[in-house]
């Protein structure tokens, strides 16, 4: 049988991480036969209710669950972790402004960054949920120096998986038959769906969704808007942020990870900017990847129209704008 591979959850006494932990317990994240301990970090004022998801969590009889650590320590949290999952943080409340979220989370991310470089285990792989990700990602980074800057991701794979979902339902197909739709950028309202790659399968093969389709005005405004906006809608809906479909989206980000990507697929992943596609390098912005033996890959040779590099450049200028207010915040 395989060792049990640590997985941190942070924030696991909040929405996500109460439908996160039992996927992970249920082996959706690593395979059906990959052992896993999961280690559970909350902050101290909610360490009662962070028991009482240990004790569900127990109660479940997961046959893949080795242990559970639930703590509110976060440098006991981080010992010898293989895969940490940040999903902590301050939330934004009403009336809070993208910099107030920013001056909570900076200093958080700081100190998770130091904890997870001293204690985690060195091949540790990263992937920051916790809003605004790309830019605690980017923190994470900043103060992790020893981490490799390849491990640490953030997520944007769940507006991937709303792109296919929306394509699968205008063109009546199952959203396994959809692939390789792309979000570029930050996971926020700049970031850009692009549905120009992506592919469909029907009974008469594989086709362009654009064909499909036929009918550019939905691929090039109401596809792109309705992406973006569908977590205000689940909020308006639900009272509440997503969470099922956040949880499940970092399963598939991790899973694709670590297991590999299907040959001719790829998802959207918020990785560290090389400076592909005349992207900012050293911003961590979503891009087209493909993974293999536990490494991702940007795609490359993708042919960018006016109308995406426009789309693109927004969301890099954000994150640009997004890095100095982020840094404004260590300064102070
Ligand atoms: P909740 O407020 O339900 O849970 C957050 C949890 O984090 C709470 O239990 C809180 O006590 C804990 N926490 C706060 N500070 C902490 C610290 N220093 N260390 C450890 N834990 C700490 O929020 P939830 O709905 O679970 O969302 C969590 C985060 O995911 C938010 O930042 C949210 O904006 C973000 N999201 C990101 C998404 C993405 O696609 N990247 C989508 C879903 C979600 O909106």
């Amino acid at each position: 049988p395989k060792d049990a591979v640590r997985i941190l959850v942070t924030g696991a006494a909040g929405q996500i991480g109460y439908a996160l932990a039992p996927m992970i317990a249920r082996g959706i994240m690593l395979g059906p036969d990959q052992p896993v301990i999961l280690h559970l970090l909350d902050i101290q004022p909610v360490a009662e209710s962070l028991k009482g998801v240990r004790m569900e969590l127990i109660d479940a009889a997961f046959p893949l669950l080795q242990g559970i650590l639930a703590t509110t320590d976060v440098n006991e949290a981080c010992k010898g972790v293989n895969i940490a999952v940040m999903v902590g943080g301050f939330p934004c409340k009403e009336g809070m402004e993208r910099r107030d979220v920013m001056h909570k989370n900076v200093p958080i991310f700081k100190a998770q960054a130091s904890a997870l470089e001293q204690h985690a285990a060195p091949d540790c792989k990263i992937l920051v949920v916790a809003n605004p990700a790309n830019t605690n990602a980017l923190i994470l980074k900043e103060f992790a120096p020893s981490i490799p800057v390849k491990n640490i991701t953030c997520l944007t794979r769940l507006d991937h998986n709303r792109a296919l979902s929306h394509i699968s339902e205008r063109l009546n197909v199952d959203v396994r038959d959809v692939k390789n739709v792309i979000i570029w950028g930050n996971h926020s309202s700049t970031q850009y769906p692009d549905a120009n790659y992506a592919i469909a399968t029907t009974d008469i093969g594989e086709k362009s969704v654009r064909e499909l389709v036929a009918d550019d005005h939905w691929i090039d405004y109401e596809y792109i808007n309705s992406v973006r906006e569908r977590g205000a809608e689940i909020i308006k809906a639900r009272k509440l942020s997503s969470a099922l479909s956040a949880a499940s989206a970092a399963c598939d980000h991790v899973h694709d990870w670590i297991i590999g990507t299907a040959k001719g697929t790829w998802v959207s992943m918020g990785v560290y900017s090389d400076g592909s596609y005349g992207i900012q390098p050293d911003i961590i912005y979503s891009f087209p990847v493909t993974c293999q033996k536990g490494e991702w890959s940007i795609v490359q040779g993708l042919k960018i129209n006016e109308f995406s590099r426009e789309k693109m450049d927004t969301s890099m200028k954000e994150l640009t704008r997004e890095e100095s207010l982020a840094y404004s915040c260590l300064n102070q």
